[in-house]
């Protein structure tokens, strides 16, 4: 029992320790992080969750590249990584394609991949994956309009949604997951355009639907939280009101903080989470392999389906119930 007992305080110490350098001789680990670039409140979240992880404080040398929703400024992060002989590379990638011929590089020289957050769908050759299921995300915020429209009694559904970066895995995963849905239940999907993730794309893409659709919609679907800002700017400046009691349901992804204080104040009716902190499971994954272990090929984030009290009800996704998350004060200030 003893040695037991030994063996489990060992491992709770080992777990209570700061982050460290995971290299046997302590030597500095180079890492090099290929980021999609700055465009929302979630990818600064995603760039600071990174930063501080992977800090010198604790062991690392983080060569970070902001890629601008550059694809080839992104490819070209990577082979500057390589040129460098970094001990590991991290990619969000702008889009999902177009990524075999620089991963294959990336194996050429050693260079163990970490992808985070969007995916890769067009070549295997990466360690790990850490994300988000955007389909089940796009699934979700289907379901739960389906749920909601039945318990207001709104039977006819006219939907506009603002898409993110075209092409991304982000984009790809919410619009099949909701249009799926919408579809076997005959919902009116009457535009989709996209917004690219920006608070500015938002805006003009709503104030476009503004005029084209004017009183043809009651639920605009924006696929993050910073283009649901713009979109908001866009209907106030064209007098359409939005969230509970409104004239238009409003629903977003994300759940930044921003995004959640606009549930609470009544604006975003729904929003559903999107969670950037991958980090410490990247971190996870690099400790893994310094031990000469396999990691897991893809690690799933929590994500959270956040409303007020009353927009909270019982929805599932294939068979699954679904809880959902009061926005309250506390889960504000916890938010990311
Ligand atoms: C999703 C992420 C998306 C966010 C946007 O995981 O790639 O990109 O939803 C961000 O806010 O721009």
């Amino acid at each position: 029992m003893r040695k037991l007992t030994m063996i489990l305080a060992t491992a709770m110490v080992a777990t209570m320790l700061p982050a460290m350098a995971v290299s046997a001789e302590d030597e500095v680990i180079s890492v090099g992080f290929a980021q999609v670039g700055h465009e929302s409140d979630w990818r600064t979240a995603s760039t600071k969750s990174c930063q501080d992880v992977f800090s010198e404080e604790n062991g690392y040398d983080l060569k970070f590249v902001d890629c601008d929703n550059d694809e080839a400024a992104q490819k070209e992060a990577v082979r500057s990584f390589i040129e460098q002989e970094v001990d590991y590379i991290i990619i969000d990638p702008i889009i999902a394609t177009g990524w075999d011929t620089v991963l294959t590089e990336c194996e050429d020289a050693g260079i163990p991949v970490i992808v985070i957050d969007r995916t890769i769908d067009d070549s295997d050759k990466y360690v790990s994956w850490v994300g988000s299921n955007f389909k089940t995300e796009g699934q979700a915020a289907a379901e739960w309009l389906k749920a909601y429209a039945e318990k207001e009694g709104i039977d006819e559904l006219n939907i506009l949604t603002i898409s993110g970066s075209t092409g991304s895995s982000a984009q790809i995963g919410r619009s099949d997951g909701f249009n799926e849905v919408a579809e076997e239940n005959g919902w009116n999907l009457i535009d989709e355009q996209t917004g690219d993730f920006t608070e500015a794309g938002g805006q003009e893409v709503m104030e476009n639907y503004c005029k084209s659709y004017e009183g043809q919609f009651n639920v605009v679907v924006c696929q993050n939280d910073n283009e649901a800002f713009g979109a908001m700017t866009a209907m106030d400046n064209a007098g359409v009101t939005y969230g509970p009691g409104n004239d238009v349901i409003l629903i977003s992804y994300d759940a930044c903080t921003a995004g959640l204080e606009d549930v609470a104040a009544g604006k975003i009716t729904a929003d559903f989470e999107c969670n950037p902190l991958a980090a410490p499971f990247v971190e996870d994954v690099i400790k893994t392999l310094a031990a000469g272990e396999e990691p897991e090929k893809e690690v799933y984030m929590i994500e959270h389906w956040y409303a007020l009290p009353e927009q909270i009800v019982d929805f599932e996704i294939d068979g699954v119930p679904q809880e959902m998350t009061e926005v309250t004060d506390e889960v504000i200030e916890a938010q990311y």
